[in-house]
């Protein structure tokens, strides 16, 4: 038997390094199969923990063994027992001033310590290289352990959710946040990963299919941006549905506002959405660029980020080639079918070349702002790939219908008008591609809301942004982040604070950054900054220059400021850092439309798949709610007026009655849906944070943690994470939950505070506190009681099962 001393508990990787590790397995072992090998007990020793892992048999450590701490002593080959003090918890943390805790944080990520907890919340600091922590080995040690026998890690948190969505029959929500670049994708990832360990369903393709599900939508939604190479640019909540017994059984996903203006435009340095690269590099080494009728020679302009030269890029890119093969894979094992995919294949090659479709104008003697194209090529490729016709495309794209008192007129489009138009219609194939994937999806993964049963939400957005320049998409995409951020205030200190005092619970009230007067700025009604857009979006004479006199005639408040030197701007002091926003194409993103003549030769197409795009607007379950009769183009362009591209796949009520809804509207709306789906689970929070800009492994830039980490309201949380209560359930509900623990099972006692007492001694719980109506219990409560409860049943299980002869 091996004893070590450690002053603070060893990471399994360094426990891995140990020499008496090494020795007893060998070199060439890989570290999880040795990690597989280690069983472990546990008992707590005053503030320290006592480990005892049991190493295998059949290999043991030598004599010369080179360990010689005078704390080691070898009795037997096959114990390793490790007494340590946990450093894990910023809560257990004797002084708690900002130097210490980031002085601690650094030193574990130097150790590659990534994970820390503030009590029951998870700090996740992007490692920046991949680490050996996330094998099946690890997701087996994690599983249905006490929070406190393994470090931190992203699979206790998954756990903790799942155990306890089995537990207490609840649904749960993980909420990761982060800037962007933090590294929430990928704790989403890991999540899913261990919860898809986790709901074992003898039902292995659909394991399959749920592993499947976050690597396609990425790539139709994330790209490459100036912070990340793989960039969220859209928000997405992913719910994983498990039988009651906890066995997996679907997936839904909702996601929220993708960038779709990225199709059509990136700024320097970034690139449009990865499928775009995937498919072009694919086709071409398949030897089908030609069938999808793209270039070979110069890349499209859509995805041609650096002149021309990109082209080389992209198809001698083993990266994306691979790629395609993946996401290949993806559609066939999610069970798209082969006619499917090939559509979208079609679509995204009809976009492409909708992109290089260029206009002149042509000037008569009637008309003088005539546009036409002068070389057919890409109008004939785009049109042949969306099996329209390439006259009418180009009609609609060079024309307009007005109706004025009964009467229809046929203007003409400038150039610039006619390339709008076809930058929107690329929007809009893109945009209604993405949500019919998602729908798509979601039905074969059979969750069209027939199953139900209880799940986890994994919540992960795009991340706050600060460019260099901020337009429109970052706005939306820091609303969405201060949203997130008061949600996490709420939860974790507002409700806290109030039910405490409605309790008459005596708890030091503690200070937090209150971020909702700035999200009141943004989101009231009828002045919010949201509405005034919307406003001077409906006006057609508005310009850059009015959206911006009338944010500053009408935002007087602190978080709000228009520089005096730069012209067109407005700057927000939002809850993580001052943002300074570019209002030019504000209203043009905003108002989003999409002309009606482009939708009415969109639905005369005769692939499938994009008559269903844009034959009818498609509620949320993908049902039609308008039929239109006609496909004659003269005929609809009467019947159809302007459409607004997103709100046609998720605002039936407005679309019915052809309401024009903005971005800004729609962004409201979805934020509100959103809010509405996080509320329902109990919520686990993963705070993920950037050790510095250089994406860069082991470089801790003390000033780059600190502002995440003040912005955050770690300090805060790590207070009242300590002195608070952070669950709270009320008394009948306690002592329905937990009676197992202090009665037998066929007592059902009555939910009375006597006793709750009962159970709370009886399970030799402290610091619980009694109030009004609800039992208060700390953040590690929980964990325990659960823990208890579940020995329990297992043990009245066997019981059963003896009495009724069943174990012989
Ligand atoms: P984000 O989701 O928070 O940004 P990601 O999850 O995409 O950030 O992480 C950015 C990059 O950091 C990844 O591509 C990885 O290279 C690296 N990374 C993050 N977490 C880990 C980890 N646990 N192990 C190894 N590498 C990691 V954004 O989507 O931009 O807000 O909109
Ligand atoms: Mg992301």
């Amino acid at each position: 038997c091996l004893i070590k001393d450690f002053e603070t508990r060893p990471s399994v990787t360094h426990l891995l390094e140990h020499p008496f590790i090494k020795q007893a397995h060998g070199k060439d072992t890989s570290l999880g199969q040795q990690l597989s090998v280690l069983i472990r007990e546990q008992q707590d020793v005053g503030n320290r923990i006592k480990t005892r892992y049991i190493l295998p048999t059949t290999q043991t450590a030598g004599q010369n063994n080179t360990v010689t701490s005078q704390h080691e002593r070898i009795n037997t080959r096959k114990t390793l027992i490790i007494e340590s003090c946990p450093d894990d918890d910023l809560v257990d943390l004797e002084v708690l001033d900002e130097e210490t805790i980031i002085a601690h944080l650094q030193r574990r990520y130097q150790e590659l310590q990534i994970y820390t907890y503030v009590g029951d919340i998870l700090i996740a600091l992007n490692p920046f290289q991949n680490l050996n922590i996330y094998s099946p080995q690890f997701s087996k040690l994690y599983h249905g352990m006490k929070r406190s026998t393994n470090p931190p890690h992203i699979f206790a948190t998954a756990d903790a959710a799942y155990q306890s969505m089995v537990t207490l029959s609840k649904d749960q929500c993980i909420i990761i946040s982060g800037e962007s670049g933090a590294g929430k994708t990928e704790s989403a990832h890991l999540i899913v990963q261990h919860l898809t360990f986790l709901g074992k369903a003898n039902n292995r393709t659909l394991r399959e299919k749920i592993l499947q599900v976050n690597p396609l939508v990425e790539a139709f939604g994330n790209a490459c941006t100036a912070i990340n190479d793989n960039s969220s640019r859209f928000g997405k909540y992913l719910e994983m549905k498990f039988t009651p017994t906890g066995a997996v059984m679907g997936a839904k996903i909702s996601e929220y506002l993708l960038e779709k203006s990225r199709v059509i435009k990136q700024a320097t340095g970034e690139k449009n959405f990865h499928i775009f690269y995937y498919i072009y590099a694919g086709l071409y080494h398949q030897g089908n660029l030609k069938k999808y009728r793209l270039p070979n020679k110069t890349a499209p302009r859509y995805i041609d980020c650096i002149n021309g030269k990109v082209m080389q890029d992209i198809v001698s890119s083993k990266l994306y080639e691979e790629q395609f093969d993946a996401i290949q894979d993806c559609f066939r094992i999610i069970g798209f079918t082969e006619e499917e995919v090939n559509s979208v294949y079609r679509i995204l090659s009809g976009i492409l070349n909708t992109g290089n479709i260029e206009f002149t104008s042509t000037s008569s003697q009637h008309q003088s702002d005539k546009s036409e194209v002068p070389d057919s090529e890409a109008l004939d490729n785009a049109a042949t790939l969306l099996s329209i016709g390439s006259e009418e495309l180009q009609e609609a794209l060079t024309s307009h219908c007005v109706v004025t008192r009964g009467e229809t007129i046929i203007r003409t489009n400038t150039v610039d008008k006619a390339t709008d138009v076809r930058d929107a219609m690329s929007k809009a194939l893109y945009g209604r591609l993405f949500s019919w994937i998602v729908n798509r999806i979601n039905a074969l993964m059979c969750c069209d809301g027939r199953i139900t049963g209880m799940n986890v939400g994994i919540l992960d957005i795009f991340g706050f942004e600060n460019f260099k320049k901020n337009s429109f998409e970052q706005l939306c995409i820091n609303i969405a982040n201060e949203q997130i951020q008061f949600y996490f205030n709420q939860h974790i200190f507002a409700l806290e604070q109030i039910e405490y005092q409605s309790e008459g619970v005596d708890a030091s009230l503690v200070e937090y950054e209150d971020n909702r007067p700035i999200l009141d700025m943004f989101l009231q009604k009828p002045m919010g900054l949201l509405s005034l857009l919307d406003e001077e979006s409906r006006f057609p004479q508005a310009t850059d220059q009015t959206l911006v006199d009338k944010f500053q005639d009408n935002l007087r408040n602190k978080y709000f400021w228009t520089p005096k030197r730069v012209e067109l701007c407005f700057g927000i002091q939002h809850y993580a850092g001052k943002v300074l926003y570019n209002v030019s194409g504000f209203l043009e993103k905003n108002r989003d439309t999409l002309p009606a003549d482009i939708v009415v030769v969109l639905r005369t197409s005769e692939n499938k798949l994009l008559q269903q795009l844009f034959s009818s607007p498609l509620t949320k379950t993908g049902t039609r709610i308008i039929q239109l009769s006609s496909h004659k183009l003269f005929k609809s362009r009467l019947t159809v007026r302007s459409v607004d591209t997103m709100e046609m796949m998720r605002h039936p009520e407005e679309t019915t009655n052809m309401r024009r809804q903005t971005v800004a509207s729609y962004f409201r709306y979805s934020l509100m849906d959103l809010l509405s789906k996080m509320v329902v689970g109990t919520p686990h929070f993963v705070r993920c944070i950037k050790p510095n800009d250089d994406r860069q492994a082991l470089l801790f830039n003390k000033e780059r943690v600190m502002v995440q980490l003040r912005y955050t309201g770690i300090l805060e949380t790590v207070n009242i994470r300590r002195q608070g209560y952070s669950h709270r359930i009320l008394i009948e509900e306690f002592v329905n939950r937990y009676y197992y623990l202090a009665f037998r099972a066929h007592q059902m006692p009555q939910g009375s505070r006597e006793n709750a007492i009962i159970i709370l001694q009886r399970a030799k719980l402290d610091n619980w506190v009694l109030g009004k109506t609800k039992v208060f219990l700390k953040y590690y409560h929980v964990e325990q009681l659960n823990l208890m409860l579940r020995e329990v049943i297992a043990r009245v299980v066997l019981m059963q099962a003896y009495t009724k002869g069943w174990l012989g």
